[in-house]
């Protein structure tokens, strides 16, 4: 196979001729709507797909049908009935005229080079469904893998599982939460899931490390956080950068990066050998806090100084004052966790924390969450064939605690370097933005390059489209009728999405097209209905209402069906963990040869002239899902890099200067980025804003905006526990010439 064949293709302007649709103005940030609201408008319910928090919504449209604004849904605890801004400039993604607007297939023209065609369904559909068949004929299911992330994935998943292939895998798990499931589920018998159970609303004390709730803007942790400083509770920030929360902290960690474990070493120190741990709940509940003790002995604060370069006294301090709120005190548990390769043991220290501290099931601490349990469309009850082989037989022995599909693993077996037997052929995304999401950006490049097919779905020409035989353009959600959101939080509820309005271009539902490839390959058993109003009439039928009352209510919000969302006082609990107590010594981790207790270990270093690659959120986007926004992108137009005053002017690069970085291994970014000289970044540190830097040049608001994180993270750190990757051990160096001029000219 030709190592060009799959030639990175710029989607030109095919399509229909664009509908000019004008957009609304919105003041994002007040959330008031310009057009008068005293219109003759209709809703519809939704749950924002902008992110993964899924808050659920009405979406209006005006009196001529259009879609004109999204606000949240009052029963919905997600949201409380307020969206963010992001939320609210979700509109955006319907009005883009750069979306997908029709199915493409990719063909080499005479001169050998490649371009997409526009095509239609039946035809896109039919060289699929026959590709896919002659794949799986030929080596079995199990060599076509899915990629994906947000609803329109389940479709797939359904699709995939009906097929006899079971692997199917998120960057939002191995490159996001994956270690923090791990550990939560190694101490407490029980992972987190989203929206994480935390009872901010009550707590008095929380400490974030590494996650900056304000920027990471999820909905109903934000809003409780603001309540919390509002009442006058204890933040306590664990950063190396100043985070909008560290400015609303009681006491600001500056610390070292990757030196986490030993600031949390040092606070079970403090609050073991100051007696200040729950003693009658570790007492009654924990398994091996005798040989934690003894285990922590030497990591004093004084000792955690010389590693973190914090102070010690400071260490102390926070520790008591975590302590003071106990058990009324959340320990964060973070959420993009994958940093170093020692994460799923960093989250077992702050798990080990809120144990000692009496958190987990307690009132201002970690609740129990309560989901809602739907009816299932026959169509759905059909078992699927049992794969022969998954994701866990790719690399045999590796990861053995991998819990769900890890993406880099499914990229290893796709890989030309891969000898083992279990190989990857042919690849779905859907939803999934993987050359700007997965790290090593190069490898996952020459592992597509390396597949038979390659099948996109999404809504906008961004990077993953480029590399597709067949692109399917998805409608957006303010379009479509989709799974139902049943998520776990306080009390269960069930939220609808259905359309506010017709699919723009010849864009489709996600179910649709899983269905239309079920049905074309032979899997009609699977997809025996006509619409997906069936499948949700089904579903809601167990609950005893209708599909015409949930878009009326748009929201069911049911009774916790038991009191307990904590523990009671006298309560015989038996946590799902092989001693049936809350694992401070985790006797699986031991069984597996790994350290039963979270240890520290010294990481590399920036070498001279480096300095490390720190990333993270904006308020207003998601990833790289709405830099092409037409409202989002409006709001914050300049993506920069932080850089502390000491370093800009040993290096006398200049406020608003645009300079080109280049990483540890030589990748140089393909854009330059402005600079923001500030104090709230370590000098030993860059700040840079994930999911920028487009380089395909039909996003007309973000190409070239910005540099991209992924594109400068090439070393990656697995967790030998469950193969996550660290991304954090990358550093950048400054270039203030244009590093291609020369080459170009
Ligand atoms: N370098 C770096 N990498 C990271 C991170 C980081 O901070 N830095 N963060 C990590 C984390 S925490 C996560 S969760 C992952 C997220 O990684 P991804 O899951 O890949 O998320 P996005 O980048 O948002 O990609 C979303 C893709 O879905 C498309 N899309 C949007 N809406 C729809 C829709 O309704 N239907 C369909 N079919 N497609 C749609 C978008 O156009 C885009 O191509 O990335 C991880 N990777
Ligand atoms: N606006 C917005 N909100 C979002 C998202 C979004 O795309 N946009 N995505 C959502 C998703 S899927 C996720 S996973 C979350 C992610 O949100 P977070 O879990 O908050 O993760 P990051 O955005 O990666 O931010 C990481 C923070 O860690 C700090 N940091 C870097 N290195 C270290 C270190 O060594 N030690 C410590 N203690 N801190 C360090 C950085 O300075 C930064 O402030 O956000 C969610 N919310
Ligand atoms: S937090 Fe904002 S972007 Fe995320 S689902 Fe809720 S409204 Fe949408
Ligand atoms: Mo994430």
């Amino acid at each position: 196979m030709k190592t060009t064949r799959r030639q990175f293709i710029k989607i030109s302007g095919l399509g229909a001729g664009s509908l000019a649709l004008a957009t609304p103005t919105f003041n994002l940030l007040s959330g008031k709507q310009k057009p008068q609201d005293d219109i003759k408008s209709k809703r519809y319910p939704n749950y924002c797909e902008i992110c993964f928090w899924n808050c659920a919504g009405w979406v209006y449209t005006n009196e001529e049908g259009k879609i004109w604004k999204i606000i949240g849904h009052d029963d919905d605890p997600n949201s409380n009935g307020r969206f963010c801004p992001r939320g609210t400039g979700g509109v955006g993604s319907y009005y883009d005229d750069d979306r997908l607007k029709t199915p493409l297939i990719r063909y080499t023209k005479e001169d050998g080079s490649q371009d997409y065609r526009e095509a239609t369904w039946d035809e896109a559909l039919d060289l699929i469904a026959t590709k896919v068949s002659e794949i799986k004929n030929k080596y079995g299911a199990e060599s076509i893998a899915l990629f994906n992330h947000g609803s329109a994935g389940k479709h797939f998943t359904h699709l995939f599982r009906a097929m006899g292939s079971s692997n199917i895998a998120a960057p939002a798990n191995a490159q996001c939460k994956t270690p923090r499931e791990n550990a939560f589920k190694l101490t407490f018998g029980h992972e987190l899931h989203s929206p994480e159970p935390l009872d901010i609303q009550n707590a008095d004390c929380m400490v974030l490390i590494g996650s900056h709730l304000g920027e990471n803007m999820h909905n109903g942790q934000v809003q409780e956080m603001s309540m919390l400083i509002e009442r006058g509770g204890t933040i306590i920030t664990v950063d190396p950068r100043y985070s909008v929360v560290a400015s609303k902290s009681k006491i600001w960690l500056p610390i070292k990066p990757s030196t986490d474990i030993a600031l949390l070493l040092a606070w079970i120190n403090v609050i073991i050998n100051e007696n200040r741990y729950d003693k009658e709940y570790i007492e009654k509940h924990a398994h091996g806090f005798n040989e934690l003790k003894e285990y922590i002995q030497p990591f004093t604060p004084e000792w955690a100084s010389l590693i973190t370069t914090l102070d010690p006294t400071q260490i102390v301090l926070a520790a008591r004052e975590m302590a003071a709120a106990a058990p009324a005190v959340i320990v964060h548990p973070g959420r993009h966790v994958t940093w170093y390769g020692d994460d799923t043991q960093r989250l077992r220290a702050v798990a080990i924390l809120n144990a000692l501290l009496g958190s987990w099931g307690r009132k201002g601490g970690f609740f129990f969450s309560s989901s809602a349990s739907v009816g299932k469309h026959p169509a759905y009850k059909v078992p699927y064939p049992k794969p022969k082989w998954s994701w866990m037989d790719i690399r045999p022995g590796d990861f053995p605690l991998a819990n769900t599909g890890i993406t880099n693993v499914l990229v290893d077996g796709s890989h030309p370097d891969y000898t083992g037997e279990n190989k990857i052929k042919a690849w779905f995304v859907v939803g999934s933005n993987l050359p700007v999401s997965i790290p090593n950006k190069q490898r996952t490049l020459e592992a597509m390059d390396n597949m038979e097919f390659i099948v996109v779905v999404d809504t906008m020409p961004m990077e993953i489209t480029s590399y597709a035989d067949v692109v399917l353009p998805e409608a957006t959600y303010l379009e479509r009728y989709d799974i139902l959101r049943l998520a776990e939080n306080r009390y269960p509820t069930v939220a609808l999405r259905m359309p506010a309005a017709e699919p723009r271009w010849e864009s489709k539902p996600g179910w649709w097209m899983a269905k239309q490839l079920g049905d074309r390959m032979g899997l009609n058993q699977y997809f025996a209905f006509e619409s997906y109003e069936e499948v949700l009439e089904a579903e809601l039928s167990k609950l005893g209402v209708t599909l015409e009352q949930m878009k009326e209510i748009g929201v069911l919000k049911l009774e916790r069906p038991y009191d307990d969302a904590y523990m009671h006082e006298g309560d015989e609990i038996e946590f799902e963990t092989p001693t049936g107590k809350i694992e401070l010594l985790s006797t699986e981790l031991a069984a597996l040869g790994f350290d039963p207790f979270p240890k520290y270990t010294a990481h590399a270093e920036p070498p001279a002239g480096y300095y490390y690659l720190n990333y993270g959120r904006v308020p207003m986007h998601t990833f790289s899902r709405t830099s092409n926004n037409p409202n989002l992108s409006d709001l914050k137009k300049e993506h920069d890099v932080w850089i502390n005053p000491i370093v800009a002017n040993d290096w006398g690069i200049k406020n608003g200067q645009y300079i080109w970085l280049q990483n540890q291994a030589g990748v140089i970014s393909d854009f330059p980025v402005k600079v923001r000289v500030t104090e709230r970044i370590r000098w030993d540190s860059v700040f840079l804003p994930h999911g920028f830097g487009h380089n395909n040049p039909k996003l007309s608001r973000a190409h070239g905006k910005g540099v991209s994180d992924t594109q400068l993270i090439s070393n990656v750190m697995h967790d030998p526990i469950n193969g996550s990757t660290g991304m954090r051990l990358n550093f950048v160096t400054f270039l203030t010439e244009d590093p291609r001029k020369e080459t170009e000219a």
